[in-house]
């Protein structure tokens, strides 16, 4: 990525980083609010659906005493006792005994005119009758309602089954089960109150948010503006929106700090290229077949001033991008003959790879450095081994020349990744190779039921019929092993037999591996003793 690009993307990521936890905050206020007022509202409900019961019960309990009474009907004695009863239930208005379907007498005194016995809106449990909207004669207009036991009748003023105090903006409403309203405290916007006789539920819509509460006998609905809500939002969003703003300069400071090391690694590439901070490992690779360690991948390590290390995946690209990548394939070219020719000069059947960069296939010029580092080792030219990826070759006149320079001068050329590009088996008929590394993933694929799987025998075939030597990268597992050791792959590397390791540990490897399997190759097992990196 170059400059302008970095900075694009800091200021997206600093934006988005900064936003994100704002809103999450913004989000996770937003649902406490919307819960803490619906568990409120529900609270609500539930004392009025209780309110209305205790009102209804007080009313059966005077009811029950009257139908036990042995009075004479309409005596002084028995309209003092409906009298007293009256005054004693809160929520009552006046009590009536009804004889021969008519109403005979009532709290108030004897009845001269006919009022028929009313027919009930609705049966309770207790086999209550309950009428809505019942006017009495003595009564000041007031629709009331009336619970019939047996003989007697008790009207009860509605209201008394909504005076629950409740905060100003919430409203309640009182209904049988079966949708009949029968009080409302504040009027209630009747769409909803509606919607809700019909269908109880909690919830909230445009306006209001709303709960409802429910039993046997009644119905109990609370509403309260959503203005509340956004005023409650509001204040709790106050009280948490140092936390968003922290979570915020957290993102934008990371992001901030992410890209300046980013911006800074060039800079620092280049330092560490004319400091030489970097240093060499090496993957053992191995013979399959006789499990001796034959040689060895070198991959490039930077460890930077700060003590942590940089990928090769990642300062590769970026120095080939800065012009740095020469000198860094000189400093790599140096560092394994500095390693390595002892052991290569003892040992004339090691070989060590090396990794050639895009540009350094395209150009040739490693090559030239590469013989005269060489000259004067002892280090035999076929102990070097050359790996190109097809990144090099898209000047594919220019990689063959190259790759048939390296040839000439004595160097095994491998195609390193094989299978992860587009266009492979066209370069392989072109070029002049020796080898061929299947790339990681299709190891990976063997044993699987992956679509990849299959193609890992034919890149194998593939690569047999065309007379290359078979390196398998990334061996993890006894299973992949036992694979390409049926399949007669000739080489493999790979954390199953050991990571990366520094100069002196893979000489170690090297030496342990052939006193191991070196006399006797049938003994090849599946060691466990592989080093870590
Ligand atoms: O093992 P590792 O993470 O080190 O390797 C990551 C990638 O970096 C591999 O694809 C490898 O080809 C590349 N790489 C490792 N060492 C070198 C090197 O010395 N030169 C070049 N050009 N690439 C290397
Ligand atoms: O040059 P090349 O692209 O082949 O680089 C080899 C890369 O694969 C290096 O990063 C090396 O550390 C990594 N590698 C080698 N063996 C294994 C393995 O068995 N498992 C995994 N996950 N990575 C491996
Ligand atoms: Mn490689």
């Amino acid at each position: 990525m170059n400059r302008p690009r970095i900075i694009a993307a800091t200021v997206l990521f600093a934006l988005l980083g900064a936003l994100v936890p704002i809103a999450s905050v913004a989000y996770a206020t937003w649902s406490r609010a919307t819960d803490a007022e619906h568990d409120r509202l529900q609270v609500t409900a539930e004392r009025t659906l209780l309110r209305a019961h205790r009102a209804y019960e007080t009313g059966l309990v005077a009811l029950r005493r009257l139908n036990q009474s042995t009075l004479p009907p309409c005596s002084p004695e028995h309209l003092q006792l409906m009298r007293s009863l009256t005054l004693g239930t809160r929520s009552a208005e006046q009590i009536g005994y009804f004889e021969d379907g008519r109403l005979r007498c009532t709290s108030w005194g004897m009845m001269d005119n006919h009022v028929p016995e009313p027919t009930p809106d609705h049966i309770t449990a207790d086999g209550a009758g309950i009428t809505l909207d019942v006017h009495p004669i003595a009564g000041d207009g007031t629709a009331l309602i009336a619970v019939k036991l047996d003989r007697y009748d008790i009207l009860m003023d509605p209201e008394r089954f909504v005076d629950v105090i409740t905060d100003p903006n919430v409203r309640l409403a009182v209904a049988s089960p079966d949708g009949r309203l029968i009080a409302q405290q504040a009027i209630l916007d009747q769409q909803l109150l509606q919607r809700l006789l019909r269908e109880p539920h909690s919830g909230m819509d445009g306006h209001t948010l709303y709960a409802t509460a429910q039993d046997q006998e009644w119905l109990a609905i609370a509403t309260a503006p959503r203005t509340d809500l956004i005023a409650s939002f509001r204040q709790q969003f106050r009280q948490f929106i140092p936390l968003g703003v922290l979570g915020a300069l957290a993102a934008v400071g990371g992001v901030v700090w992410l890209s300046r090391r980013r911006l800074s690694l060039p800079a620092e590439l280049a330092t560490a290229v004319r400091r030489r901070e970097f240093f060499m490992h090496y993957q053992p690779i191995i013979e399959l077949d006789t499990g001796i360690c034959i040689g060895a991948e070198s991959l490039v390590r930077w460890a930077r001033p700060d003590g942590t290390q940089a990928r090769p995946d990642l300062f590769i690209p970026l120095a080939e991008e800065h012009g740095l990548i020469d000198a860094l394939t000189d400093q790599v070219i140096e560092r394994v003959i500095e390693d390595m020719r002892d052991l290569l000069v003892q040992d004339r059947s090691v070989h060590i790879a090396i990794n050639l960069s895009a540009s350094d296939v395209s150009s040739g010029r490693a090559l030239k450095v590469l013989t005269r580092q060489l000259a004067g080792t002892d280090i035999h030219p076929q102990q070097i081994w050359l790996e190109a990826t097809e990144r090099g070759f898209i000047d594919v006149q220019r990689a063959r020349n190259t790759l048939a320079v390296a040839r000439r001068a004595g160097h095994c050329v491998a195609i390193d990744d094989f299978g992860v590009g587009y266009s492979s088996l066209q370069y392989l008929q072109q070029l002049p190779l020796d080898a061929l590394k299947i790339d990681k993933s299709f190891i990976d694929a063997i044993g699987t039921d992956s679509a990849t799987s299959p193609v890992t025998s034919h890149i194998i075939d593939m690569a047999k019929t065309l007379g290359l030597s078979i390196v398998a990268e990334g061996i993890e597992t006894p299973a992949q092993l036992a694979y390409l050791q049926a399949r007669q792959v000739d080489f493999g590397q790979g954390w199953l037999f050991s990571r990366p390791l520094p100069p002196d540990a893979f000489i170690a490897f090297h030496h342990q591996r052939l006193q191991q399997y070196g006399k006797a190759p049938e003994n090849m097992q599946n060691p466990n003793n592989a080093v870590e990196d």
